[in-house]
């Protein structure tokens, strides 16, 4: 399918290392991903769902003990210790080189050998990237398929040029204990051995677009960020976009698939996707920042997701889907997860392939992290600009965490580089979407930590750097927080498409159209100024959820502190110099 040498070299030097009985290059085209399915299926690899109810639908189910990102056995493994910085992960890349090729070594005898071009981004576009993933699992090229663009106009695009992102994965037999997802940023190379689960073996989209690419960023003055991309349409039909950073598993796909709440929707209010997970966002000819979602379809979270809380996810799940982990529902062969209607099927299958009573088990059938994989274009409200080359301007960039406590509704950065601090202190409680423990506070800057490639402390210089490349054309900052909860422990916040209040907030701030409360850690709005008209809430709740607590605070800052340490001489002064201020003004 090409003549690149870069790209024929890897491959043989590959096959020589694996050994595979056969080698198949992944076309794009239907009739090669529709023989595989059959394959697949055959295999029990898949499981065809109701082709009437769920056309194109199938399930899969991993492994028991490869259920999510496995965040101890990521590694970055640069040149120094020190390039890959305190947060993550180091691993000296001869060793880890060493390690992985003794694990790889024929481990594709009895397999086929599968080689996937693939471009993260629209083809061609300046903001994309390429890469290529060699796999042994058809689940992986069904899913690459979905989540990227793949296939021979990739190749094209990429000629004879040795600029894309090497991506090797083995299954082996899935052994946790030898199970790694090492990334080399310096050779743009990544390799993933012992798992099947899609944050570890989806090269394009963690390890790629998000550690690999924000290594690329920093040397070619990008950026790439765990954030989802959203239009917001006013009734004058202008159309206003902006980026949010959470943590994994906080809302991030329900909030960029928003439907406005009833009133707004009447005065014309739309929401349009552009993207639910990473935005790779350049300065663009204007001297504003803009985003492209490099990804072509979602990997969502499953359990919670219904028709209240994202009709549009749902709707994108109904064909050409790969569901993970969920339970299949044998009375009519669809599925159902935790949270999708009050009536779970009796006879079923849990997540663990046992049989299992909906009505009468005590445990959950589908895993907390199962997911569905499913096309971007299938979203109702994706938006006309998913396909432009040169992505969307962003108006406002927006953090945020689940924090029980402290963290006010929303609150607005003084600057640029207070917005870069607000991101660096961000922290949230861990859900299931990564293996451990799950509920316990931790620092998350910008979201990041898990996927930041290089050293943080320098990954902020480089956000306080952009900052200055875009002077007084950079977008606002803001932080959010929809978690807050009561003393019953209730959310006080109802969420979901009411988050659109909040939004209209961030947007008029960023026209200069309301003023705000100057506080020791931003703006804040009056609570005049969130429209709460349709909702049961009361401005005493807003006093509530706008409250900064003093003495909650100055724990937060010492807490920040110690955090901050672990940078030594790699974090900015500008950082210290914000938290210095914040501490003396609480
Ligand atoms: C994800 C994650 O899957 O952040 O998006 O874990
Ligand atoms: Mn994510």
């Amino acid at each position: 399918m090409t003549n690149n040498t870069s790209v024929l070299e890897f491959i043989d030097r590959i096959k020589k290392l694996v050994n595979p009985d056969d080698i198949v290059w992944i076309d794009g085209s239907e009739t090669q991903l529709e023989s595989l399915r059959k394959q697949s299926c055959d295999k029990g690899e898949l499981i065809k769902l109701n082709q009437e109810k769920l056309p194109g639908c199938y399930l899969h189910r991993t492994k028991l003990n490869d259920v999510a990102r496995v965040e101890d056995r990521t590694f970055i493994c640069s040149e120094t210790k020190d390039e890959a910085g305190p947060t993550n992960n180091w691993w000296n890349p001869k060793e880890a080189y060493e390690k992985l090729f003794s694990i790889a070594k024929n481990s594709y005898i009895g397999k086929t050998m599968y080689i996937i071009p693939y471009s993260m981004g629209p083809i061609g576009s300046k903001f994309s990237k390429i890469g290529i993933e060699i796999t042994d699992s058809i689940y992986v090229v069904l899913n690459m398929a979905i989540m990227t663009r793949v296939g021979k106009e990739v190749l094209e695009v990429l000629g004879n040029n040795n600029d894309w992102v090497r991506g090797l994965h083995c299954s082996c037999n899935i052994n946790e204990e030898q199970r790694y997802i090492c990334h080399f940023p310096q050779d743009n190379t990544i390799i993933s051995v012992n798992s099947g689960y899609g944050g570890n073996v989806l090269l394009g989209k963690k390890c790629f677009a998000l550690r690999i690419a924000s290594y690329l960023g920093k040397k070619e003055k990008w950026m790439a960020e765990h954030m989802l991309i959203l239009g917001i349409q006013n009734p004058k039909g202008e159309i206003k976009y902006i980026c949010a950073a959470f943590p994994s598993a906080c809302g991030k796909t329900n909030l960029a698939m928003l439907i406005p709440p009833e009133e707004y929707r009447k005065k014309g209010y739309k929401v349009w996707c552009v993207g639910d997970d990473i935005a790779w966002l350049r300065k663009g000819k204007d001297g504003r920042l803009w985003a492209i979602n490099p990804e072509n379809g979602f990997f969502g979270v499953a359990p919670g997701t219904n028709s209240r809380s994202n009709p549009n996810a749902l709707a994108a799940t109904t064909h050409n889907t790969i569901f993970t982990n969920v339970v299949q529902n044998l009375d009519d062969n669809t599925v159902w997860w935790e949270g999708l209607d009050k009536n779970p099927p009796s006879d079923a299958i849990n997540w663990k392939g046992e049989k299992w009573d909906g009505k009468n088990s005590e445990e959950k059938g589908a895993h907390p992290n199962s997911r569905f994989t499913s096309p971007a274009k299938n979203c109702p409200c994706i938006s006309s600009e998913f396909e432009n080359p040169n992505g969307v301007p962003i108006s406002a960039i927006i953090f945020g965490g689940r924090r029980a406590q402290t963290t006010p509704l929303v609150y607005e950065a003084f600057d640029w580089n207070n917005g870069v601090f607000i991101g660096s202190i961000m922290s949230s409680e861990t859900t299931a979407a990564a293996a451990g423990k799950v509920g316990v506070l931790r620092h998350d800057p910008m979201a990041m930590i898990p996927f930041c490639g290089y050293d943080m402390g320098k990954y902020f210089s480089h956000w306080i750097e952009m900052g200055k490349e875009l002077g007084d054309k950079a977008p606002k900052i803001f932080n959010v927080n929809w978690f807050r909860t009561d003393e019953n422990g209730n959310f006080i916040w109802p969420g979901f498409g009411e988050n659109l209040r909040v939004l209209e907030w961030i947007l008029k701030r960023c026209e200069n159209k309301i003023e705000a409360r100057k506080t020791p850690i931003g703006y804040l709005p009056f609570p005049k100024d969130i429209n709460l008209e349709g909702t049961s809430l009361t401005l005493s709740d807003l006093d509530l959820l706008l409250e900064i607590d003093g003495d909650l605070w100055k724990k937060e800052i010492e807490d920040i502190k110690s955090f901050y340490k672990k940078f030594s001489d790699t974090l900015p002064v500008e950082l210290v110099e914000k938290l210095n201020k914040i501490s003396k003004f609480l």
